[in-house]
């Protein structure tokens, strides 16, 4: 028998908020395995597709594949797009995440890590660059609580807003995986867990379908 979830508020169909999922401790054993991959594949600022305008969030990533901007498009590839090499391993303790929440049995591809500054922001997106939506997504929140606005699958619908704080999980599946969402801001100070401030974000995702 598969494991049940543990405990969540649906906040729209498929989408799964697991407030407080993680403990400081398991926040911070989480935190020092992604300031090791960020040694080795540090932060880039990705660019707008054609305009080459820069993202105010950096990124880098590590699992097999990871998610690229810059002004021939967005994508996924297999290594680090200033340094070239293979974006790092994933961690361990990040793929048990996945087991746990995720409930599907193809391990993820790629874990995108976003960091926000201050004053970075995501506007209003899907994603949508994968080729297989089946899979969900799971998100992680590192450090400053964030404003995350969810909607539907159209632009321009009824949207929410919601706090994601540190140690919050929160996943997409079925209905929600092609729902538009962003971060309207960070709140600078909400959290002690990373010394420089500002937040980190871990998207896991399937790219390819399952074989
Ligand atoms: C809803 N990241 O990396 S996490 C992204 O906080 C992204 O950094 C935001 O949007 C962040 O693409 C939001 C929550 C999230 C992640 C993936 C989703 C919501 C999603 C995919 C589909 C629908
Ligand atoms: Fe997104």
């Amino acid at each position: 028998m598969p494991a049940p979830l543990p405990a969540h508020l649906e906040v729209a169909p498929g989408a799964l908020w697991f407030r407080e999922a993680l403990d400081r401790e398991a926040q911070a054993a989480l935190l020092a395995d992604i300031r090791a991959v960020l040694e080795e594949a540090p932060l880039f600022t990705p660019a707008m597709p054609r305009t080459g305008k820069p993202f105010s969030v950096r990124m880098s990533n590590c699992g097999p594949l990871g998610w690229v901007s810059d002004a021939a498009g967005y994508r996924y590839q297999p290594f680090h797009p200033n340094t070239r090499a293979p974006w790092p391993a994933m961690p361990p303790a990040l793929a048990a995440l996945w087991t746990t929440y995720a409930a599907v049995p193809a391990p993820p591809e790629a874990c995108l890590i976003n960091y926000y500054g201050p004053d970075a922001r995501m506007s209003l997106h899907q994603d949508r660059d994968e080729a297989d939506f089946t899979a969900p997504v799971l998100a992680l929140s590192l450090g400053d609580t964030a404003l995350f606005r969810i909607g539907g699958e159209t632009r321009g619908g009824a949207t929410r807003s919601i706090r994601l704080a540190s140690g919050d999980i929160f996943l997409l599946s079925g209905p929600s995986r092609l729902a538009f969402h962003g971060i309207d801001r960070i709140l600078p100070g909400t959290s002690t867990l990373l010394a420089e401030g500002g937040r980190f974000n871990l998207t896991l995702r399937r790219v390819n379908p399952a074989t």
